[in-house]
């Protein structure tokens, strides 16, 4: 994808403070230190669009960014943070939740997660969420390159029945180190971007 502007819009905790007349939109989820700002970099080829952190778990709000004036991004915070507060907890569901529901303009999640661990109770729970919200979702496993060839594709198996023993979900690999990965979720992206939204 050739990328003419990135820029961040905003931060926002809540709708009246969402950027508006929207374009389409992709959000990105994933627990603390994931890679999720390192996977928004490396769509959008800039190194710092998006603060990569040593101290995970910090970011609660939701950042938007446009880029190349066509698609919209936005980080939400991560979860899953061990030593998170179960009163943040709370916020991180009200604030996320809230927005994933009402954001008309949402037309996929792309779910984060690390290639080398088993998803936790979290991800499982968002990714039912969502297919109960009848909101289109792709999986990115990330960090690949810490992996053998081998060792990738017993991971992508495990995971797969992990997530959805039955259906088939879309599950992308993916580098921030190699850039491998980045063409596949930008043709998701455009995809979608594309078309309609469902509706539940
Ligand atoms: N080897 C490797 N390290 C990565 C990759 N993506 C992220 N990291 C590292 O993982 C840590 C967390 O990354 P970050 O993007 O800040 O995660 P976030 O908390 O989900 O936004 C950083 O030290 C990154 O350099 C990747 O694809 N490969
Ligand atoms: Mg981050």
């Amino acid at each position: 994808m050739k990328i003419t502007s990135a820029e961040f819009i905003t931060s926002a905790v809540k709708q009246t403070h969402y950027p508006q007349a929207p374009l389409p939109e992709v959000a990105f989820a994933g627990r603390s230190n994931v890679g999720k700002s390192s996977l928004i970099n490396t769509l959008v080829n800039k190194k710092h669009l998006v603060k990569t952190s040593s101290r995970p778990g910090r970011t609660q709000t939701l950042n938007f960014f446009l880029i190349n004036n066509k698609v919209s991004f936005v980080d939400l915070p991560g979860y899953g943070f061990a030593e998170v507060p179960l009163k943040i907890r709370a916020q991180w569901k009200e604030m996320v939740e809230g927005y994933l529901r009402g954001r008309q303009s949402l037309r996929l999640v792309v779910i984060l997660l690390d290639i080398r661990r088993a998803p936790s109770a979290d991800d499982a729970s968002l990714i039912r969420w969502l297919e109960a919200a009848a909101i289109p979702f792709l999986v990115v496993l990330t960090k690949a390159d810490k992996l053998s060839k081998d060792r990738r594709a017993a991971a992508l198996r495990t995971i797969g029945e992990i997530l959805e023993p039955e259906a088939e979900t879309p599950i992308v690999l993916f580098s921030a180190v190699t850039g491998e990965g980045a063409d596949a979720i930008w043709s998701w992206i455009r995809a979608v971007s594309q078309g309609e939204r469902r509706v539940a």
